[in-house]
């Protein structure tokens, strides 16, 4: 093992790379975790239902965590089988409590437990009003209805969660991100996109009046281009936020299922980062819709990461995952999917980025192509399996070995 890792780490050095700073800085980035791949978006409101607003977890693997102890317990075996200190993202209709508060009465109280446990396992959290799953959601309207005293109900939610995440970020020692995503949308062609924009605009600015300590709690905004339901127009579309972060100075959330398929995520980055202070990604795979695939170590993936490091936007760029599998192992679902965002920037960390940018400042199109590609063959496995090893954390059949037993422990569960 270490003998695999001293050999590369002279291969890269040759190239001008130091695998020791590419780990190092690999060990500084916290992945946030979402809750929902651990229950296909249900939700603990001690209620049935499915999530409604367009969002859509197909599968019926054995083994969805209940209730917050079991999701607890699978959360505590993936962040096992991940190397690092990483986030949890918590969706609003996560509460751990016995009473039974609607959306609009929530409180801190009610997610005490996860703030506990997360100082306990040392962890970050972040959080989400969760605008969907719920009657006053079902026309897939809420903050843009037509019908104030539903804006009103929604506008409230969304002002809690922000308290919330504030006594969360505060308590944690590290500002909780409070993602606003919203299904608002039309399933039929609208005629009036105006006035429902201008409700979303004016129910956001009422929910974000209230200033909060941005050393405990920071805004972001998510977009969206369509979903099952609301094919023809979504309210809160990538222009309608991309406007609103940069005029109210809330993070942005890009979300890689909500464009057009052919469209690259990456590309945006540059783009939004000179106007906008800080980002949030939701990671994801969409396959030929917003389809919440695993995330794969494929090029879209390796593209966002090597643009967060060469633009040096790591700093400024919350990294979120969003993606929901129920056909196989939830846990495993979240151990493959953030280990591949955690490879896919240990490889962009460990390209020739001085080298590359040098050629291609001088116009020299074939050495930018020739070191591209040859660099895909330089031996990253050998510096992700030390990176692994340093923290703890199997690779290969011992990943997988542990992966089936913990299923094999789970899948009792009705
Ligand atoms: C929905 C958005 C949103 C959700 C989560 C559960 O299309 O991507 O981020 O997936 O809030
Ligand atoms: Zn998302």
């Amino acid at each position: 093992m270490k003998n695999s890792y001293n050999a590369a780490r002279e291969v890269f050095a040759g190239w001008g790379v130091d695998t020791e700073a590419a780990i190092s800085a690999l060990a500084t980035i916290p992945i946030s975790m979402h809750c929902w791949q651990g229950d296909d978006v249900v939700g603990f409101e001690k209620k049935s239902g499915t999530s409604g607003g367009g969002i859509q977890a197909t599968g019926n693997h054995p083994g969805r965590a209940r209730n917050p102890d079991e999701l607890r317990a699978d959360l505590e075996f993936a962040y096992s089988k991940i190397p690092g200190k990483h986030r949890l993202n918590l969706h609003a209709f996560y509460l751990d409590t016995d009473e039974r508060p609607d959306r609009d009465a929530i409180e801190y109280r009610h997610y005490a437990p996860w703030v506990d446990w997360a100082k306990e396992q040392g962890l970050g959290l972040d959080f989400n009003p969760t605008f969907f799953a719920h009657a006053k959601a079902d026309d897939n309207l809420t903050l843009s209805h037509p019908d104030a005293g539903i804006r009103a109900f929604w506008i409230e939610h969304g002002q809690r969660t922000r308290e919330i995440a504030a006594r969360i970020g505060e308590a944690l020692g590290s500002p909780a991100v409070n993602n606003i995503w919203v299904p608002d949308g039309y399933k039929d062609n609208p005629v009036d996109r105006m006035a429902a924009r201008r409700r979303l605009e004016a129910s956001l600015d009422t929910m974000l009046a209230e200033k909060h300590d941005k050393a405990h709690m920071l805004d972001a905004v998510e977009s969206k281009l369509f979903g099952i339901g609301v094919e023809a127009c979504t309210v809160g579309s990538h222009e309608f936020y991309m406007g609103y972060a940069i005029k109210r100075k809330t993070l942005l959330c890009l979300d890689m299922g909500h464009f057009h398929p052919t469209e690259n995520i990456a590309d945006k980055l540059s783009s939004v980062a000179l106007s906008v202070d800080e980002l949030l990604l939701h990671v994801s795979r969409p396959m030929r819709w917003d389809s919440d695939h695993v995330i794969l170590q494929d090029d879209s993936i390796l593209q966002m990461a090597q643009e967060l490091v060469f633009g040096g936007l790591l700093a400024r760029t919350h990294i979120g995952l969003d993606f929901f599998d129920a056909t196989i192992s939830r846990t495993a679902a979240w151990v493959i999917g953030t280990r591949n965002m955690q490879k896919a920037l240990l490889r962009a960390l460990l390209l020739p980025q001085e080298k590359l940018k040098r050629v291609e400042e001088n116009l020299d199109w074939t050495s930018r192509l020739l070191l591209t590609e040859e660099a895909r063959d330089l031996p990253f496995a050998a510096v992700w399996e030390e990176f692994c090893a340093r923290n703890g954390v199997p690779t290969g059949l011992g990943l997988i070995a542990d992966l089936d037993t913990y299923q094999a422990s789970v899948a009792g569960r009705i």
